[in-house]
């Protein structure tokens, strides 16, 4: 053990994620004058845009809010082609970005953390690799992502299958060729969806196992011309202040008309021009549809009332019908044409509800009524979302305390950033935050920033160590725990409150409250002094103190 510390590589900070929010971290604390090493277990940048390469992946949320606001350099030498980004595009801003800010040199890339263990007495962390580095950082800044530990569907004989098996959230980076193929499509969440309306337009045989079906909206995405670039690029001051007093940290419209305030046809009327618009416009349109279950059973009514017009076939149509949970209380999937491709000849809906899936085969998919023959299988299976990442490596607190431990009955932290027993490791995007309900860049950058505020004032105040007090942490539970509890999320078994994983504690996993509100409570508790916080001063055998630049580049 010691032989190995002595190998130690002492740095400022370690920065675990090469995702938009490790990106920025990176750039603005290099900028702060913080010596820091950043680590990534894929090949390069882009996180999640990094691994999703399958075909029809795209951001549903528009380009423009899904994008960088804090350089105005990159906000106008970018721009986006379509409305909606595709995996490509996005993956070409976060490179141009990385290129740009000269953000790689910084990277461990194929290398994945493996262990942090926080040293009392030395007041650090001490991180190790599977490529046998060993770091020793005054900071450890999670920048893991949300989303970015996939999971395998709980089916016998996955390991057996004989043809292709491919993962939505692990796409081989050489396309394979799927043309004439007998496809099977396990998962109809978003992943699964956009695969399915891609895929079932090409020459394949196409395969479709649902469980629950989703509800999804038309995205109606168009080209962006340069008229409206130019436009968009005179604006981005105001668009980004927009989307930091707005509840999804986009420049989405917010209603604050309940659905009952208005007659049953302008309501009607309001629902059509919305589904005309497309986007996410009808999360917009009332005010009340997640707190009144009577709203929400109209809105899904009319949802369901358009997919059982698209699709021909009634006996079809009536299985692709999402029933039992209200709408909007499992992410909202955009489609492009969906439902239309349940009309194709080659398009085969597999209802699993009907007919479970038992095993999969050497061949294929089986379910209770038989086999269905495959060459390729595609698991579109979710992820162990926003705790998932973090527990996948051993992280050890004060007085040797795991994370595992801290989290047991689920994730608890103040902001979703800082925790009581785990000094000076802060999460991006973490869990108790609005982490996935929001535009997670505008997280990103609010995170990072709250965070450099807070070590600033650590510099200034000769502090060594910072953590969340526990009265603080659990007030913010308490809160996270309210909001949800006031709203129909909780009617609904989804990744958002664990129930996709077997054995996960279950409870909602974010802040429900609107990225403005989180951002305001961010702000409050700087302002105060960071009271809710702990500190402790730094110790005679502590690292260095961080360059006099840290403090002042900001
Ligand atoms: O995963 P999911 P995802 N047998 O968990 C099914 C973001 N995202 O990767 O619901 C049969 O939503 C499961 O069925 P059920 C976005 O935030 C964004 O699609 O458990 N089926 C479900 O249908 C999104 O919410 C974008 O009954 C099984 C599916 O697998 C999040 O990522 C694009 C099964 C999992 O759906 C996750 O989406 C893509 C089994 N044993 C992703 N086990 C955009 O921006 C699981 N399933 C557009």
């Amino acid at each position: 053990m010691a032989e190995v510390e002595m190998r130690a590589r002492r740095v400022d900070m370690v920065i675990v994620g090469a995702g938009f929010g490790g990106m920025y971290a990176t750039w603005k604390f290099r900028e702060m004058g913080f010596d820091i090493v950043s680590i990534e277990a894929g090949g390069d940048v882009g996180g999640v845009w990094y691994w999703n390469r399958y075909p029809g992946a795209r951001c549903d949320l528009l380009s423009v809010d899904y994008s960088y606001g804090f350089s105005d350099e990159i906000q106008q030498e970018w721009s986006w082609s379509e409305q909606f980004a595709s995996q490509p595009e996005i993956l070409a801003y976060a490179n141009f970005v990385a290129d740009r800010l000269d953000l790689r040199k910084h990277y461990c890339f194929d290398t994945r953390v493996t262990n942090a263990r926080w040293d009392d007495a030395r007041q650090l962390w001490v991180v190790r690799t599977d490529r046998g580095d060993v770091f020793e950082a005054r900071f450890c800044i999670m920048s893991t992502g949300p989303l970015s530990m996939p999971t395998d569907p709980d089916i016998p004989g996955i390991a057996r299958f004989g043809g292709t098996l491919l993962r939505a959230a692990k796409w081989p980076h050489q396309a394979p060729d799927l043309a004439g193929k007998r496809i099977g499509v396990i998962g109809t969440g978003s992943s699964g969806m956009q695969i399915i309306q891609t895929l079932g337009r090409t020459d394949c045989q196409l395969f479709v196992f649902q469980r629950t079906p989703s509800f999804t909206l038309p995205m109606r995405n168009r080209a962006l011309d340069d008229a409206y670039q130019d436009e968009l690029k005179r604006n981005y001051p105001a668009i980004r202040a927009a989307c930091r007093q707005n509840p999804t940290g986009g420049a989405r419209p917010v209603s604050t008309r309940p659905f009952f305030s208005l007659p049953a046809e302008h309501r009607r009327e309001l629902m059509e021009q919305a589904w005309a618009h497309g986007g996410h416009t009808f999360l917009g349109i009332f005010s009340d549809l997640m707190t009144n279950q009577q709203a929400n059973d109209q809105v899904a009514d009319f949802v369901r009332e358009k997919i059982s017009q698209t699709v021909t076939d009634p006996r079809l149509a009536e299985r692709l019908l999402p029933r039992g949970y209200p709408i909007f209380a499992r992410r909202p999937c955009l489609d492009t044409g969906y439902y239309e491709t349940y009309n194709l000849p080659n398009v085969h809906l597999v209802d699993c509800l009907e007919d479970p899936i038992v095993e999969i085969t050497q061949t294929g998919v089986r379910t209770r009524s038989g086999e269905t023959e495959l060459d390729v299988l595609i698991l579109a299976t979710g992820y162990d979302a926003l705790t998932g990442a973090m527990l996948s490596f051993e992280i050890t607190g004060r007085e040797g305390r795991p994370l595992a431990g801290k989290w047991a009955d689920g994730p608890c932290s103040l902001l979703g950033i800082v925790m009581e027993g785990f000094p000076n490791l802060f999460m991006t995007t973490g869990p108790n935050g609005p982490a996935a309900l929001a535009n997670i860049i505008t997280i990103s950058e609010n995170d990072v920033d709250w965070i450099a505020d807070l070590i600033t004032h650590m510099n200034r105040t000769g502090q060594g160590a910072v953590e969340a007090g526990l009265p603080a942490e659990e007030a913010w539970m308490e809160r996270v725990r309210a909001l949800a509890d006031n709203t129909l999320l909780m009617k609904a078994k989804t990744w958002w409150v664990g129930s996709n994983i077997k054995g996960k504690p279950q409870g909602m996993l974010m802040f429900t409250g609107g990225f403005h509100k989180y951002r305001e409570a961010c702000e409050a508790v700087a302002a105060s002094g960071y009271g809710d916080l702990v500190f402790e001063a730094r110790a005679e055998t502590g690292p260095a103190h961080t360059p006099e630049a840290a403090t002042a580049a900001q």
